[in-house]
């Protein structure tokens, strides 16, 4: 049986309405006293130790009421896949800004960041990389992922805090697609990956690719060793399953050619 130390008093989950921000929100109540609750809207009613603050990430002042008297974060919230440049720079961009410097005014020390597979979208299939390859976004989304990255580092290298960038695969009850029998990350390995980030006794800056114990993967954690991540899940067991109800990947397309799916494909808008 797996034990999940209480390592804070108060964690932040943003995204907490969200489809990662739902599954997490009753398994990261092992991880802290009160679990602070944060998104635009549709929390409902607060629960035995939780706290709903609502807020929206591009406005400054409500960040900061989100923030104040935590000990650490979970930044799952902002937009989650491709859009307009305009949107993604309010909830990503200037959201992410808006978080890293209440955190510093608030003396948070320790934030685990939702990046993406999208910072390596423009890596192919064929490829596999780890965390000190350099990012080839594919799109507007991921490109504001790889800023709350490199945002994360600017704030540990001055001011000490520590951030894992989670480079989540594909979170989802089971996998959508053939791709995502490489990408996929089960909500358990999800929150044990959470845990170990935010108990690991050392975490600087880091860099993790979120994703199971799935056969096929594109990703090398070797680099992330020091955050004890040990994922019990895997994809494997929904192969076969996949492979009957989806077709054979046209090679020539670069849904099929790229890791970042269709994702490479989307917009302009
Ligand atoms: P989601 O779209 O279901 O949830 C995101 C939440 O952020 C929503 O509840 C939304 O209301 C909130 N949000 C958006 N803009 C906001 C703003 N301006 N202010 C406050 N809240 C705002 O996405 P999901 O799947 O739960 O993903 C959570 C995080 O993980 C996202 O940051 C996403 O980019 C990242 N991620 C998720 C993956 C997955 O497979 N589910 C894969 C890679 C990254
Ligand atoms: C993401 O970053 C998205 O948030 C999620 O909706 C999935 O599409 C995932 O990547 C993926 O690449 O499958």
């Amino acid at each position: 049986m797996e034990t999940t130390h209480k390592t804070h008093h108060r964690l932040l989950l943003t995204g907490a309405a969200g489809g990662l921000g739902t599954a997490l929100r009753e398994r990261l109540k092992a991880n802290c006293e009160v679990l602070r609750l944060s998104d635009r809207t549709g929390l409902g009613a607060a629960q035995p130790r939780e706290e709903i603050v609502l807020a929206d990430l591009s406005n400054a002042d409500e960040v900061d009421t989100m923030v104040r008297d935590v000990d650490a974060i979970v930044h799952m919230g902002g937009i989650s896949v491709e859009a307009p440049f305009a949107a993604i720079l309010q909830a990503n961009i200037l959201g992410a800004y808006h978080l890293y410097d209440a955190a510093r005014r608030h003396g948070v020390r320790r934030i685990v960041f939702a990046s993406s597979n999208h910072v390596t979208g423009f890596y192919k299939q064929s490829e596999t990389i780890h965390a000190d390859h350099p990012p080839r976004p594919d799109g507007f989304y991921g490109l504001s992922k790889a800023f709350g990255e490199d945002l994360a580092r600017l704030y540990f290298d001055r001011y000490g805090i520590e951030t894992a960038c989670v480079r989540i695969g594909s979170s989802f009850p089971e996998p959508r697609d053939r791709r995502m029998l490489a990408t996929w990350l089960s909500f358990d390995d999800l929150h044990r990956l959470i845990t170990a980030c935010l108990s690991t006794p050392v975490l600087g800056h880091s860099i993790v690719f979120g994703m199971s114990n799935n056969a096929v993967t594109w990703w090398d954690n070797s680099r992330a060793r020091h955050i004890g991540f040990v994922p019990r899940d895997s994809s494997d067991v929904f192969r076969e399953a996949v492979y009957a109800r989806t077709q054979a990947p046209d090679l020539s397309d670069p849904a099929a050619i790229y890791q970042g799916g269709a994702f490479v494909k989307a917009g302009p808008f």
